[in-house]
């Protein structure tokens, strides 16, 4: 196994349990005409009707036919449109949404089926990959299923920063799935694999190119060219969106400025909708960054974000298109603390946007780091819809060569209640804002070409993760742990087991060699590959990592209390006084909030550098348990998949080790404490650690 099949493997089950399958799904009920044998699906009923044959057909060993009429032990597959009895059945379908499913062990025309019932034939698909997952995990209750499930917010979409040369913007599984060379003549079979993955999970939207846009991308070929991805996965209802840079119209030489409020520059990009919906009627809008690392936006010409993203959103308002405004930016001036800025510059801009706008927020201020604090933006701007913009890829935590599982640092975020009275950011998030009914969560992708999609086997997991968790934010990441593992690797509960519980400790490891008790920004310049906490000679003080530990004699960490950038001020008060004060801050956070002294005494009893090296040293450790629990999984897991794991894990103990090493020689010369008996020294001096360089490293775009 090369890991193309990701959690959709369906490989064969035992004895025991195909008896207790078949009983349950041995042949199809769907309405609608079938899909011609060998092509793809044309509708997501034909979609359902084909993952339902494969994946049983896996399972069981003998793919189930597809029945005329019910019969016993048949999987039907109905609408209140297909089936009017359904609505005679008290089956409450109206909770359900568009989207949302129930599956219910039931009697139907006098026979025992199982019913997959929605509102529309995407609900349908979504429930038929609820089923294969019911029985992937071990078919435990199908003979009473009763399950019902919609999901908790709208939009749920996946964005990737794919160049149009085809290379990825911090992209490290290959080269971008998108083969726009090719397109649109050529549809890889890939993008049907792709839209099966995404559907699998209810992701319905994807961001085909980078935030840092090209204005080709809004010119007649590349239209065409995203139309037919569109078309590839619409049976399975993800819509297509693109990045769209604000001086586009500028830049193909069609206006004479970018100016929001130019009338001339306005009736450009209604055009320009109007052209892309001719040719993808079901378009979902625009991505946009703005005056942003360089990118150009409202505020070259004095207009505000909201003045930018209003004139999107009127270009695309007839069509329902919406536009994804991301909060993710920085400032020309030089800012007195770096995380402020989103807030500073948007809070003061709630209740101006258009009721088509959403504005995208990073789990963080600063910038998708091993952890941060959540976002004080969420909960913060009740007359604006708010999407969460979590990263997949692993910028910052090792690439795909670090085993990191993100659903628990996912809920983390999802699960901080924010102290404005509407509770944790996921409840902000699918509560949405005043008066609209517009919510959403978008994840930067970290899918390629290579073979197994996302660079590592284990990488597919926060692919996984996180579009589960943008069907339920509330989800429990252990849970969705155990799902994938069983899916993905084995079912065999010696194998569920161990797998969990090496991804549940691998994030916190990552965070430990990396960026313990609330460091952050400490990697290598650009590439952020390994780490570089001595760099301080970079044009803006915060590209520099010396600006965010601030480590001297006296201690370390950034002060963002009331003595220093104050920035614990835009939380809430109730959270505002906790992150103030270093006593009732999160030991995991404390130096994100705290300059503090060396010897300052933490919870453990030991002094702030005692505990700093514990924590380094422990990082370590964990990626080396991690590596005999892999071990002991050999005869469990498949033996190539189980030798590429294997392989990947002894690098990261490898560069766990430098981790740790580089960043106690780089603060022991800053602090000039000595190290406590019994902590081992760094294997080389720091000039070493410094002189070690990266021009190739992938991600770049
Ligand atoms: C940073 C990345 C950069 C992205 C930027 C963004 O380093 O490549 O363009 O975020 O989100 O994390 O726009």
């Amino acid at each position: 196994e090369d890991g193309y099949d990701l959690w959709l493997r369906y490989r064969p089950m035992d004895k025991a349990a195909r008896v207790q399958v078949r009983a349950a799904a041995s042949s199809i009920v769907a309405f609608g005409p079938a899909a011609p044998a060998g092509s793809a699906p044309a509708s997501p009923v034909q979609a359902a009707v084909a993952e339902l044959q494969r994946g049983l057909g896996g399972l069981l060993g003998k793919e189930p036919p597809l029945a005329a009429s019910v019969q016993d032990g048949a999987v039907v597959l109905a609408t209140p449109a297909s089936m009017p009895a359904l609505s005679g059945m008290d089956l409450k379908l109206e909770t359900l949404g568009r989207e949302g499913y129930l599956l219910r062990s039931t009697r139907l025309q006098g026979h025992k089926v199982t019913l997959v019932a929605a509102n529309s034939d995407i609900g349908l698909l979504y429930g038929s990959y609820a089923l294969l997952r019911k029985i992937g995990i071990g078919a435990e209750g199908l003979a009473a299923l009763d399950e019902r499930s919609a999901p908790k917010l709208q939009l749920r979409v996946l964005n990737h920063w794919d160049n149009l040369d085809r290379t990825v913007e911090r992209g490290y599984a290959g080269e971008s799935i998108w083969n726009w060379w090719a397109l649109p003549e050529v549809r890889d079979r890939r993008y049907v694999d792709y839209a099966r993955a995404n559907a699998s999970l209810g992701i319905n939207g994807t961001v085909l190119n980078n935030v840092n846009s090209k204005p080709d991308i809004l010119t007649a070929p590349w239209i065409a060219k995203a139309a037919a991805v569109a078309d590839s996965l619409r049976p399975y209802g993800i819509k297509v969106y693109l990045s769209a840079r604000f001086s586009t119209p500028l830049e193909l030489g069609a206006t004479k400025t970018a100016d929001p409020l130019d009338p001339a520059v306005a009736a450009w990009w209604k055009a320009k909708a109007d052209e892309i919906y001719k040719s993808i009627p079901d378009f979902g809008g625009f991505l946009v960054k703005a005056n942003s690392e360089g990118q150009p936006g409202p505020q070259d010409y004095h207009r505000s974000h909201a003045d930018g993203a209003n004139m999107l959103a009127k270009a695309v308002a007839p069509h329902k298109g919406v536009v994804m405004w991301r909060a993710f930016v920085y400032a020309h001036e030089k800012p007195d603390d770096r995380a402020k800025q989103a807030y500073s510059e948007f809070k003061p801009l709630d209740g101006t946007f258009d009721a088509n706008v959403l504005v995208q927020v990073k789990n963080g201020a600063i910038d998708f780091q091993p952890r941060e604090p959540a976002h004080p933006l969420f909960g913060a701007m009740p007359n604006t819809p708010l999407m969460m913009e979590f990263q997949i890829t692993k910028e910052y935590l090792g690439y795909a060569t670090h085993l990191a599982y993100l659903g628990t640092m996912y809920q983390e975020t999802l699960g901080t209640d924010m102290h404005t009275g509407a509770g944790t950011v996921a409840q902000i998030l699918e509560a949405g804002a005043q008066g609209s009914k517009l919510t959403g969560i978008a994840g930067v992708a970290n899918i390629g070409s290579e073979r197994n999609w996302s660079g590592s086997h284990f990488d597919q997991a926060n692919w996984y993760a996180f579009g589960r968790l943008a069907w339920n934010p509330q989800a429990d990441a252990r849970a969705l742990a155990r799902e994938w593992a069983a899916q993905t690797f084995s079912a065999a509960p010696a194998a569920v087991a161990q797998v969990t519980d090496m991804m549940m400790m691998s994030r916190e490891a990552v965070v430990n060699y990396m960026t313990p008790l609330g460091l952050h920004h400490l990697m290598g310049t650009g590439h952020h590959h390994g780490p570089a906490p001595w760099v301080a000679n970079l044009e803006r003080p915060d590209w520099n990592p010396v600006y965010y530990h601030r480590a001297d004699k006296g201690g370390i960490g950034f002060d963002r209390t009331a003595t220093g950038s104050n920035a614990v001020a835009q939380y809430a008060p109730g959270l505002a006084r906790q992150y103030a004060d270093p006593r009732s801050t999160p030991e995991t956070m404390l130096l994100w909030f705290h300059h503090l002294p060396w010897d300052y005494k933490m919870a453990s009893g030991r002094k702030l550098w005692e505990e700093l090296l514990v924590r380094y040293d422990s990082g370590v450790a964990q990626v080396d348990d991690m590596r005999q629990r892999w071990a002991r999984l050999k005869p469990l897991i498949d033996a190539r998949r189980h030798e590429d794991v294997a392989v990947l894990l002894d690098k990261q103990y490898q560069e766990a080790v430098w981790w740790r090493d580089a960043s106690i020689a780089y603060f022991q010369s800053v602090s000039g404490l000595a190290l406590p008996a019994g902590v081992k020294a760094p294997g080389m001096p720091l000039d070493y650690y410094k002189s070690l360089k990266f021009p190739y490293a992938p991600g770049r775009g």
